[in-house]
């Protein structure tokens, strides 16, 4: 028989995307981490030739691999999805040098990101840093391409899960009760589509369960988000977005014969109103 959960239809939460060009500020920022708005586009926000140096230094990196955790893609660094404290901060630690030769001799502009949104809430007596343990420290970002072939790229799902589910031995687990801030540089995009879908529903504890995605955020099926009025943002190479990573999101589709799509991605947010925690 049918729970009444599995009945019931998702809620629908209103989103608010802001699109814009030029340089990206702190004040926008916040207001994505503090849940004003749901999600940032800033187009043309860093140049082609720091684009194009990621892009060679990715596909020519010794440290580029396979994922082998279920979602289909090729990386560079580390990810804490669906794994304990000690094999991410140690993969972290080991994948360091991988992740800082994508920039080449320029100039990392996510850590300039993060050096500037750091010296903004300290202003506030709010202590921005990386997550740490024992076993080592987050770096600043990640590089990823998506391989997923048919309508997504990336499958719909949400970033929360994979942090409320992280377990007691990570400190990020305390982010998940507030905005999980999804940051992505695209130094590289395809022809066609790879652009960012995002659905107007912010999944419960319990709609996961619902769906068997308790632990993941991941992939929420066609039917389940059938009903749900969604948006595109339609990505370039040199944009930036950033999104409240609790609503519903993929990558669409990608084609064209040239281009890969490859981006930079992080994730951040208040783990105590005194400590925002930036992780990948
Ligand atoms: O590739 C993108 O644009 C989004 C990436 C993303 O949602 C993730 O890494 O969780
Ligand atoms: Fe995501």
């Amino acid at each position: 028989m049918a729970t009444n959960q599995a009945l019931q239809t998702p809620a629908i939460s209103p989103i608010t995307i802001k699109e814009r060009t030029g340089s990206i500020s702190t004040a926008e920022i916040i207001s994505v981490l503090k849940g004003e708005i749901t999600a940032l586009h800033i187009k043309q926000a860093f140049s082609s030739e720091i684009a194009d140096q990621i892009t060679a230094n990715f596909f020519g990196s010794p440290g580029i691999n396979e994922r082998n955790d279920g979602v289909p893609g090729q990386y560079v660094g580390a990810s804490h999805y669906r794994k304990d404290a000690a094999t991410y901060f140690r993969q972290a630690e080991n994948a360091r040098p991988h992740v800082e030769a994508l920039f080449g001799n320029l100039v990392d502009p996510v850590r300039a990101l993060f050096e500037a949104l750091k010296r903004e809430l300290q202003k506030e007596g709010i202590e921005l840093r990386l997550a740490r343990s024992e076993h080592g420290q987050a770096n600043v970002c990640r590089a990823l391409s998506w391989s997923g072939s048919g309508t997504f790229a990336l499958d719909p799902h949400d970033d929360v899960a994979q942090v409320l589910r992280a377990g007691n031995d990570y400190e990020l687990s305390a982010v998940a009760h507030n905005t999980v801030a999804a940051l992505n540089f695209y130094p590289s995009m395809p022809e066609e589509g790879g652009n960012l879908r995002l659905w107007s529903h912010k999944p419960t504890v319990a709609d996961r369960k619902s769906q068997g995605l308790e632990t993941t955020g991941y992939p929420y099926s066609a039917t389940y988000l059938e009903a749900i009025p969604s948006r595109e943002v339609k990505l370039e190479a040199g944009d930036i977005a950033l999104l409240d990573g609790g609503f519903v999101h993929g990558v669409t589709g990608q084609s064209g014969s040239g281009k890969r799509r490859v981006l930079l991605n992080n994730f951040f947010g208040f783990a105590r109103p005194d400590l925002v925690l930036w992780w990948t």
